[in-house]
């Protein structure tokens, strides 16, 4: 079919015509009135029409009878902005900004301009975004399917050091990548109970009476691969009323209560999560879990009968994989939509639902393992819960069968927690109705089979696999480093940004040439010259650009240890304050991050970093040489600045604790060296770059566990280092706090009673390992030439490995090798 060349031409001059007529025709303004979002806007429909003629060709590939599909189900999805995304996919970035700049514009305010949309906690949803550039640019046929939050992850602002939260409104001036699709809807029910019947073949069925159902509408995003042909879709769930059931049914003539009813409905899409909610708001999450799920579910049945093949292939045709216990209640509803609904037998249905779904855990704290209360789950879906009972029951029969004698065996595996007030474990339903279990870094699958799912592992070993986690270089190199991109692509050309695990390498070579150490370095200085900028603007704190920008953001947990970083911190001033800085290297320590709105020590850890920022930046004798700063309302959109400044990355959580860790690759891409402890994948990118280009510290996961059955004393190595214990007591004094000795107490009591996370276990090892990053830093070429190394053997961390892992390994399918555009 012609379509009108307006929208498809990737010229400068096509794109400039474009922007007009969508400036004129869909935000109905012209050049003089335009507003820099007019602008905005137009610029985004002229990348998204570009995108669509990939997008219609994966609607045929979803429709073919031949295709098997990936469906990613995530209840987040942490895209980051999508202009800059898109015109590096389609190779329109030169042209765009010829285009906007023949009209008076400039891209990067117009790049600027896209709030992002924050649908997502942090690693996790970040990764699902990752996965979805993988899977578009490997040309994999794949739908991700989630939530479409009316609110994302709160912003954060800073007052008077303490976190404050803002709703996130990101839909406030509309969002041109979305496409409703408002008759690609579902009905999903709630509550009530169900009863047997006999169908007219005379068998034994049963049937749910739901008290209620929401509707859900798809709103679909397009992924473009990277200069691939085809484009996936996010497709995002919204819950709206569905007006059977709350306008004919329930609330003739009662207008007002219909109204009411239809409110409610949508609070299910209303809002993510903000992680470690204590018990309130429960109910809602599980709803949101199944809401999606369902509505995700039904999709793939549709599409699979579209294609004109059966429910018994379903599983040749898709492959569901579970993003952590979130949407494992898919085991339960596929079971139920099969049988119930499609009346397949129960075999059959169990069968299928095994062979379609795999799981990937993302955690080894067990108080994150996903619990729900049984009266809570009985009350809001009475028919999973039998439904959950009979897989329990048959899967426990085996396990007693296999393993005669061994109670405790069955009562540790079972679905159903008895202990206490009972539970569903979902982690258990993920596990049984998966054919696949993976962890997402070497060292986290081989606790996983040792800890959490240990037993799993003892009567199933063949279904854990690992697959390492990845990230995107479209996204945290190509776009987020453009000066990087340039020198590399100037040396070995541009094919490493589709295959990065092939050619990055050929790097290494240069790190032994003076002229491209020398260039390196000046991309390092002018990436730091703009994060200054941007420190400047956001906090009001000038930093000096040559001293060591050394930088630890992501979510505020005490597992992930800000805090160690801060006692360091301390101790460096006190240093500083007692040598008079000689022979100091200046350091420029960055935080950022977002904590739980209800995690109060996380948030005292927030305040206790711009506590000590406040006298270190204030003291005259140290402030050139240190600087500290919290940069506030870390997220996507913004750590594109910060990656590419970073000289030190920090990845200094516990032993044992951090599933992988993403930042720790997105760090090392970008040239930055590590302190870290052997953690997640810290242990696989020490091995990739060299422990010699690696500051390790700490003790292992094994020496934590051993450290603290022989009965672990923090107070014992307070009383025996001398700096620890001034560090701390300086926080207990009221040093950071005008005197207040009440403030820091939770915290200080908290590490001399229990230190769970072993801070005090780990600081000399880290105090010294951060005087060995010192004197390295003062050899700048010798940096350099780390550096470079750090990037040049971190292809294997690209998202594009592990995808091809997951096809490989759990989906039984084969990507080909995509056609460049
Ligand atoms: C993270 N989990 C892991 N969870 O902590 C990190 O090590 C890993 O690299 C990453 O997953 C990707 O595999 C994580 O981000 C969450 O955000 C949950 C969201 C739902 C509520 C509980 C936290």
């Amino acid at each position: 079919m012609e379509h009108s060349r307006t929208r498809t031409v990737t010229t400068a001059e096509a794109i400039a015509t474009a922007l007009i007529d969508n400036l004129h025709y869909l935000q109905a303004t012209v050049p003089r009135y335009a507003t820099r979002n007019d602008w905005y806007m137009a610029l985004a429909y002229t990348v998204r029409e570009r995108m669509l003629e990939g997008y219609i060709g994966r609607v045929d590939a979803l429709s073919s009878p031949d295709t098997k599909a990936v469906a990613y189900l995530s209840a987040e999805f942490l895209t980051g902005p999508h202009l800059g995304n898109g015109l590096i996919a389609l190779g329109i970035w030169d042209a765009a900004r010829d285009a906007v700049s023949r009209l008076g514009q400039d891209l990067d305010a117009l790049l600027a301009q896209e709030e992002e949309p924050g649908l997502g906690n942090g690693g996790l949803g970040r990764l699902a975004a990752c996965y979805m550039d993988s899977l578009a640019t490997l040309d994999v046929p794949a739908i991700g399917y989630g939530i479409r939050y009316e609110f994302g992850i709160f912003d954060q602002a800073i007052r008077d050091g303490w976190q404050i939260e803002m709703t996130d409104k990101w839909l406030r001036f509309g969002n041109p990548w979305e496409i409703v699709r408002s008759e690609v809807t579902y009905e999903v029910k709630f509550g009530g109970r169900s009863e047997g019947f006999l169908d007219e073949q005379g068998r034994y069925r049963v049937r749910w009476l739901p008290d209620r159902a929401v509707k859900g509408v798809a709103y679909d995003t397009p992924i473009p691969g990277y200069r691939s042909k085809t484009t996936n879709l996010l497709r995002l769930w919204k819950a709206e009323a569905t007006e059977s059931f709350d306008f004919d049914a329930f609330n003739v003539g009662d207008y007002y209560r219909a109204v009411e009813q239809k409110v409610v409905s949508e609070t299910i899409s209303k809002v993510l999560y903000p992680n470690d909610e204590p018990e309130i708001g429960q109910r809602l999450r599980l709803a949101q879990q199944y809401f999606f799920v369902s509505c995700s579910l039904q999709d793939m049945i549709r599409l699979q009968l579209v294609r004109g093949n059966t429910l018994d292939e379903f599983d040749t045709h898709w492959a569901a994989q579970l993003n952590d216990t979130h949407p494992s209640i898919a085991v339960a509803e596929l079971i139920r939509l099969l049988v119930d609904e499609h009346q397949m037998d129960w075999d059959r249905a169990w069968a299928i639902t095994q062979r379609t779904c795999g799981y990937t855990n993302h955690t080894l704290l067990s108080e994150a393992l996903e619990k729900w209360p049984l009266p809570l789950f009985r009350n809001l879906l009475p028919r999973h819960l039998e439904i959950i009972y009979e897989i329990n029951r048959r899967f426990l029969d085996a396990v007693r069968q296999a393993h005669p004698g061994d109670d405790e065996l069955a009562r540790r595996l079972s679905i159903i927690d008895e202990a206490g007030g009972k539970s569903v474990r979902m982690a258990h339903l993920a596990s049984v109705g998966s054919h696949a279990i993976n962890g997402v870094a070497a060292l986290h699958t081989e606790l996983l089979t040792r800890t959490v799912l240990g037993d799993f592992y003892r009567v199933m070993p063949g279904k854990f696999v690992n697959v390492t986690n990845g990230v995107t270089p479209r996204r945290w190199i190509v776009l987020s480093n453009p000066r990087l991109s340039a020198l590399i692509t100037g040396r070995i050309g541009d094919a490493w940004i589709s295959n990065l695990e092939g050619e990055l390498a050929r790097i290494e070579p240069f790190a032994g040439d003076a002229g491209f150490r020398h260039e390196w370095q000046t991309v390092k200085a002018d990436n730091k010259r703009d994060l200054a900028r941007f420190i400047k603007e956001r906090t009001g704190v000038v930093v000096d650009p040559a001293s060591l920008f050394d930088i630890q953001v992501k979510r505020l947990h005490e597992y992930k240890r800000q805090h160690l970083n801060a006692l360091y911190l301390i101790t460096l001033y006190r240093h500083l304050k007692a040598t008079q800085g000689r022979g100091a290297t200046p350091r420029t320590a960055i935080f950022g991050g977002k904590a739980a709105p209800g995690y109060r020590m996380a948030k005292l850890i927030i305040k206790l970093i711009n506590s000590i920022a406040e006298v270190v930046n204030n003291d005259p004798d140290v402030s050139p040489l240190m600087k500290v700063v919290f940069l506030p309302d870390f997220n996507a959109k913004n750590s594109q600045y910060v990656y590419p400044a970073a000289d030190l990355s920090e990845q200094i959580s516990t032993a044992g604790k951090e599933a992988s860790g993403t930042g720790n690759m997105k760090f090392a891409m970008n040239g930055a060296l590590t302190i870290g402890t052997l953690d997640g994948a810290n242990v696989e990118i020490r091995d990739a770059v060299g422990p010699e280009n690696f500051f390790l510290f700490g003790l292992t996961a094994d020496e934590v566990v051993r450290y603290k059955s022989t009965g672990y004393a923090p107070r014992t190595v307070y009383d025996s280092n001398p700096a620890l214990r001034e560090t701390i007591d300086l926080i207990a004094d009221g040093f950071f706090s005008n005197g207040d000795r009440e403030l820091f107490r939770p915290l200080v009591d908290s590490l001399m009673g229990r230190d769970d996370y072993m801070l005090f276990a780990d600081y000399q090892a880290y105090v010294e390992c951060q005087q060995r990053v010192s004197e390295a830093y003062l050899d700048p070429d010798n940096w350099a030439r780390m550096s470079i190394l750090n990037s040049a053997r971190v292809g294997r961390f690209s998202s594009d490995r592990s995808i091809r892992e997951y096809c490989r390994d759990i989906w039984l399918l084969n990507p080909v090798t995509a056609e460049r555009r």
